[in-house]
């Protein structure tokens, strides 16, 4: 038997697969963490000619969108935000001269189709364990399949060079932990280190997000809850405007730093 479909399939998913990772083992800018703000940096950056890759440890990409308030399945956005959901061509509905709703599935799908169509990769069931730190410089991701971290598997990482890495992890901040508390470095926070997430104020925790967005160490940034956690940021709830936002300023931090 010659060419059965069988060693079709097979054939191509393994060739195209290998293709689309041995093409991705160096990019410009590394985003762990497929959640809202890590998905709109992606959007801008890819958009802008960059070789954008993404990390995600789940199997469906999204992070904390899918919920949206207490599994009630939407969530808010404020009028400003509800624009950058709009260039995805998710829909809006308004809830007054300030807020609107969105289908919380369908603004997860949306930004994660746009993400990917703008020509970000997006590998999923892969972790970031680990970060490469060469002459005080963030450098490369350690990754490997989600599946052997949880069933603690003792199988050796890869490495994936980068110019610029962002923490979009959410609220555990896990690639500026690895930062601060495996290699050592100190942040541009307060302290040094880790300042951690307050409890819910949706005002300030929106407008802080914002104001957190920024690099931390050379070639290290962060997004979203995470650079909301490290600078000691209120939460926010099922509001998102601030994770769009954040992303869209953390993408636009990092083609000044890389010169585009
Ligand atoms: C690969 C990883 C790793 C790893 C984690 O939490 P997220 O949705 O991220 P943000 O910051 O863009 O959005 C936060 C928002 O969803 C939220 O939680 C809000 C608004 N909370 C308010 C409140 O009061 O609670 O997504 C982070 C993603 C997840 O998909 C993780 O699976 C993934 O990062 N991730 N991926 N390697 N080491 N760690």
């Amino acid at each position: 038997m010659q060419n059965v479909m069988e060693e079709t399939i097979s054939g191509a998913i393994v060739r195209s697969y290998f293709k689309k990772l041995e093409a991705n083992l160096a990019v410009d800018v590394a985003i762990v963490g497929a959640g809202p703000s890590g998905l709109v940096a992606a959007r801008d950056l890819a958009l802008a000619g960059l070789k954008v890759a993404m990390f995600e440890s789940k199997l469906a990409p999204g992070g904390g969108t899918w919920g949206g308030g207490m599994l009630m399945n939407e969530v808010v956005v404020q009028n400003d935000a509800a624009e950058i959901l709009h260039e995805f061509g998710i829909t809006t509905v308004p809830v007054d001269d300030t807020y609107q709703t969105v289908d919380s599935v369908e603004m997860a799908s949306g930004l994660i189709f746009g993400a990917r169509k703008a020509g970000a990769t997006i590998f999923n069931a892969v972790k970031v364990e680990d970060i490469v730190i060469h002459d005080g410089v963030v450098c490369g991701v350690v990754i490997n399949w989600n599946p052997v971290a949880r069933l603690e598997m003792h199988v050796d990482p890869i490495v994936v060079t980068t110019r610029a890495l962002i923490d979009g992890t959410g609220h555990p901040s896990e690639i500026i932990n690895k930062a601060v508390n495996k290699a050592g470095v100190k942040i541009d926070s307060p302290t040094g280190g880790i300042l951690g997430e307050k409890p819910m104020w949706m005002e300030d925790g929106e407008r802080t997000t914002v104001e957190n967005t920024k690099r931390l160490y050379p070639g290290l940034y962060a997004s979203g809850m995470a650079a909301n956690n490290v600078q000691g940021g209120f939460r926010m709830g099922p509001i998102f405007g601030g994770m769009f936002k954040s992303g869209r300023k953390i993408a636009q931090i990092i083609l000044k730093d890389l010169g585009k």
